[in-house]
C-alpha cells in the first residue's frame, strides 16, 4: 500500500472539490483530489449554465476565469410567461447586478486546466474512496486504483462528492439532520447547436407544465420541459420534445425557433435537500454532498461556490493565522445562506410548475402570484436580489 501525506484531503472533482483546490493552492496549502470517474465522465455531465456574481468573482481569484471572461454572456434579465403575459424581470435595474451565462461543463473543463497547469493532485478514477480514523488528529482517505491500495493522511477532509458520494454518509448517524423535499415531476432537458430563441432566458408558466429556454452560448441552446419524474427517455424523440416546447411557448417564440437535433438529452429529478450540520471534527461537507436544490432558481452551482468561499477562508485564516474560530463557524455560515437559496428555489418551483394534485383554488393561488410579481416593483426587487445572489 502507498502512503502520501497532504493538508486537506478532497473528495470530488466536480466544481466544489476543483475550486477548493485551485484556492488553496494560491495561498500555498496542499491538497489531493480523489474523483471516482474519469476526467471525461465529469465533462460529459451536462448542467449548470447561471453563474451568480459571486461566484463569477470567485473564478477570477481563482485564476481561472479567462474564458469565462471572453465567451460568457452577461445577462441584465431575463423574462417569465404565463398565459398570454410576457414580462421582463430587470436584474440591472433592481439590484445594479448581472449574472453570467456559462456552462458548468466549462467551468470545470477551466478548473481542470488550472490545476494540471499548477501542477495540482487530481486522482481520477479511484475507487472506493473511504474516511478513515475521523476522530484522530490526522484522518485519512484510503482508495483504490489500478488493483492497488493507497492511503492519504490529511489534517483536513473536504467533502466535496455530490449527492450520492461517501461523506455524507461518514458523518456519525446521530448528529446529522435531514431534510428533504421531492417533487412529483422531472425535467427534460436537451442541448441543440442552434441559435437561441431569445437573448435572454425564458421561464414560462404553461398549463401542460413549466418550461425554460436558456443557452450556453448564442450559437447553442438548452432547453428543458417539465415531465412525469419516472418518464422514459426513450419515448423523447427529438420531434416530440420540440413539439412540447412549443406548445408552452409563447406564440412568437413558438414560431420563430431554430430546432436541430439534440446532442445531449437527459431528465433530472426535482428535489430539496439540506443536511445539517455540515461539519464534524475535520471533515467538512461542501456543495451537492451537502444540500439540493431544484433547477429553477439556478443555486445549485452557485451555493456550492458560496460553501467553497467560507471553507477556503476557514482553511486559509487556520494555516496563516492559526485561527480555528472560522472552522468554527464553517457549518452556521454556510448554512444560514443555503436556508435561503432554498426557500427561494422552493418557492418559485412552486409557482412555476404544474402539480398532480394541483386544485383550480391552488392554480388561482399561483397565477396570482405570477400577477402581483409582475405588477409590483417591491416584489420584482426582491425576486431579482435572490435570483442574482445574497451576499456571502
Ligand atoms: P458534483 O458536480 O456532483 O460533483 C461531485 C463529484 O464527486 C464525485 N464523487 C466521488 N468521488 C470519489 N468518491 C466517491 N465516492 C464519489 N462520489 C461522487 C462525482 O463523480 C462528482 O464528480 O457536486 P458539486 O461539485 O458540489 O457541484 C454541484 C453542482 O454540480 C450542482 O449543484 C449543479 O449542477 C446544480 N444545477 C444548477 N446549479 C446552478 O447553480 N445553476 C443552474 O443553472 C443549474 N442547473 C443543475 C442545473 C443541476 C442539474 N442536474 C442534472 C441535477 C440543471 C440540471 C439539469
Ligand atoms: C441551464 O441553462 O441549464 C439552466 C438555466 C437556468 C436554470 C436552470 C438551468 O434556472
Amino acid at each position: 500500500m502507498s502512503s502520501t501525506r497532504t493538508q486537506v484531503g478532497i473528495i470530488g472533482a466536480g466544481p466544489s472539490g476543483l475550486l477548493l483546490s485551485q484556492l488553496l493552492h494560491l495561498q500555498g496549502i496542499d491538497s489531493v483530489v480523489l474523483e471516482r470517474r474519469s476526467a471525461d465522465y465529469v465533462l460529459g455531465r451536462v448542467r449548470a449554465g447561471v453563474l451568480e456574481q459571486g461566484m463569477v468573482d470567485m473564478l477570477r481569484e481563482a485564476q481561472c476565469a479567462d474564458r469565462m471572461d471572453k465567451e460568457g454572456l452577461v445577462h441584465e434579465g431575463f423574462e417569465i410567461t404565463f398565459g398570454e403575459r410576457r414580462h421582463r424581470i430587470d436584474l440591472k435595474k433592481h439590484t445594479g447586478s448581472t449574472v453570467m451565462v456559462y456552462g458548468q461543463t466549462e467551468v470545470t473543463k477551466d478548473l481542470m486546466d488550472a490545476r494540471e497547469k499548477m501542477g495540482g493532485t487530481v486522482i481520477y478514477d479511484a475507487e472506493n474512496v473511504a474516511i478513515e480514523d475521523l476522530n484522530s488528529d490526522t484522518p485519512k482517505l484510503t482508495y483504490q486504483k489500478d488493483g492497488q491500495t493507497h492511503e492519504v493522511i490529511c489534517d483536513y477532509i473536504a467533502g466535496c462528492d455530490g449527492f450520492h458520494g461517501v461523506s455524507r454518509k461518514s458523518m456519525p448517524e446521530k448528529l446529522l439532520k435531514e431534510h428533504e423535499r421531492v417533487y412529483p415531476f422531472g425535467w427534460l432537458g436537451i442541448l441543440s447547436e442552434t441559435r437561441p430563441v431569445s437573448e435572454e432566458l425564458i421561464y414560462v408558466n404553461h398549463w401542460r407544465g413549466f418550461a425554460l429556454c436558456s443557452m450556453r452560448s448564442m450559437t447553442r441552446s438548452r432547453y428543458y420541459i417539465q415531465c412525469a419524474f419516472d418518464e422514459d427517455l426513450e419515448e423523447w424523440t427529438d420531434d416530440r420534445f420540440w413539439d412540447e416546447l412549443r406548445v408552452r411557448l409563447p406564440d412568437e417564440a413558438a414560431e420563430t425557433i431554430e430546432m436541430g437535433p439534440s446532442i445531449e438529452k437527459s431528465i433530472a429529478p426535482l428535489r430539496s435537500f439540506v443536511a445539517e450540520p455540515m461539519r464534524h471534527g475535520r471533515l467538512f461537507l461542501a456543495g451537492d454532498a451537502a444540500h439540493i436544490v431544484p433547477p429553477t432558481g439556478a443555486k445549485g452551482l452557485n451555493l456550492a461556490a458560496s460553501d467553497i468561499y467560507y471553507l477556503s477562508r476557514a482553511l486559509i485564516g487556520f494555516y496563516k493565522e492559526g485561527r480555528e474560530d472560522l472552522i468554527d463557524s464553517y457549518s452556521e455560515n454556510c448554512l444560514r445562506r443555503v436556508w435561503k437559496a432554498e426557500r427561494f428555489s422552493w418557492w418559485f418551483t412552486n409557482i412555476m410548475h404544474r402539480f398532480p394534485e394541483q386544485s383550480s383554488f391552488d392554480r388561482g393561488c399561483q397565477i396570482a402570484e405570477l400577477d402581483y410579481l409582475c405588477g409590483s416593483n417591491a416584489a420584482q426587487e426582491a425576486f431579482a436580489e435572490n435570483y442574482v445572489g445574497l451576499p456571502f
